[in-house]
């Protein structure tokens, strides 16, 4: 029988076929070819107790892709989920986000929660920062169900993975996407006073018929030692068009003279906050090496 893997919980991995759920474990594989079960894996079981659901997956089907953040396979595109208040906009981590999806090869929507609780200029701010970014922006309020219906043409016929910080609203997202969907969702406050993640794994609920969204937990610091410090800048778009009037070649746009990224910057052309990210995470790589 073939497949998916919805979720994973303590070494079980639940796999839905049809309109059953059924407990797998993943013996074989995880033994003989050392690979292990992402959620969004389409698999083979068998069968092991037909009453109470039970199985074993004894294949998993060639993956289209998998990330290594958030742990799952076969997603179509991924909704990077951010505050745009409460929490405040962590523009670094979401920056370190956009370079992981990029270089993975997943298309990004960039998506703002909570407008509801921010000011205009709040959200033109994050408008201009993201503007020339290469991916689309989106704000949306799931209180106040604003901006719905467009996620849902973005995600129709698509699987779709919810990534970014706690408390972002996730999983209310969800919820609002699939009623029957019953996330567990939890107050910002409590979540900062207790560090805690209300969402624990990875989930995979079918929105309709061919659409598939993935909740995932929220995180709080990426590390992007998959990157050497020289490709950094590609993945800076708004960079491009100003690269051609850098003195040097391969200019890294931090400390060169005659930097046309630079001049771009002085003159407001490149938005600061995504520059000294760039130099920032390009530092830390930098440094890194010389372990
Ligand atoms: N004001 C406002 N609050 C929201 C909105 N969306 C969600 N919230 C609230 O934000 C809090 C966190 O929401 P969750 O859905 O649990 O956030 P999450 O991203 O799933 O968090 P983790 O599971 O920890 O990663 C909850 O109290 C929600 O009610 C919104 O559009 N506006
Ligand atoms: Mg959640
Ligand atoms: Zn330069």
């Amino acid at each position: 029988m073939q497949g998916k893997i919805i979720k994973g919980i303590a070494g079980f991995y639940y796999v839905q076929i049809g309109e059953k759920l059924y407990q797998c474990k993943a013996k074989g594989i995880f033994r003989n070819k050392k690979i292990k079960p992402l959620v969004g894996d389409n698999v083979k079981i068998d069968v092991l107790d037909k009453e109470n659901l039970e199985g074993n997956i004894s294949e998993i089907l060639l993956r289209t892709n998998e990330l290594i953040r958030p742990a799952v396979s076969n997603v179509d595109q991924a909704l990077v989920v951010f505050a745009a208040k409460n929490p405040k906009p962590n523009y670094n981590l979401l920056d370190r986000f956009l370079m992981t999806m990029e270089k993975q090869e997943v298309p990004v929507i960039i998506c703002f929660n909570k407008m509801d609780l921010a000011k205009e200029k709040e959200l033109e701010l994050l408008e201009q920062v993201y503007e020339n970014c290469g991916h689309q922006v989106m704000f949306i309020s799931v209180r106040q169900e604003e901006g719905i219906e467009e996620i849902r043409g973005l995600i129709r016929g698509k699987t779709t993975v919810l990534a970014g910080p706690s408390g972002v609203g996730k999983s209310s997202l969800m919820n609002l996407l699939q009623p029957d969907a019953n996330m567990e969702t939890g107050d910002i406050s409590d979540k900062i006073k207790r560090g805690k993640h209300t969402t624990r794994h990875s989930e995979l609920i079918c929105v309709e018929q061919d659409t598939f969204v993935l909740d995932t937990p929220g995180f709080s610091s990426l590390f992007v030692d998959m990157f050497e410090e020289d490709e950094i800048k590609e993945y800076f778009q708004e960079f491009f068009p100003y690269e051609e009037q850098c003195r040097f070649q391969g200019c890294s746009h931090t400390h060169e003279p005659d930097c046309g990224v630079k001049q771009a910057l002085e003159e407001g052309k490149i938005s600061r906050i995504r520059y000294d990210n760039y130099v920032n995470i390009y530092t830390e790589l930098k440094e890194k090496r010389k372990w």
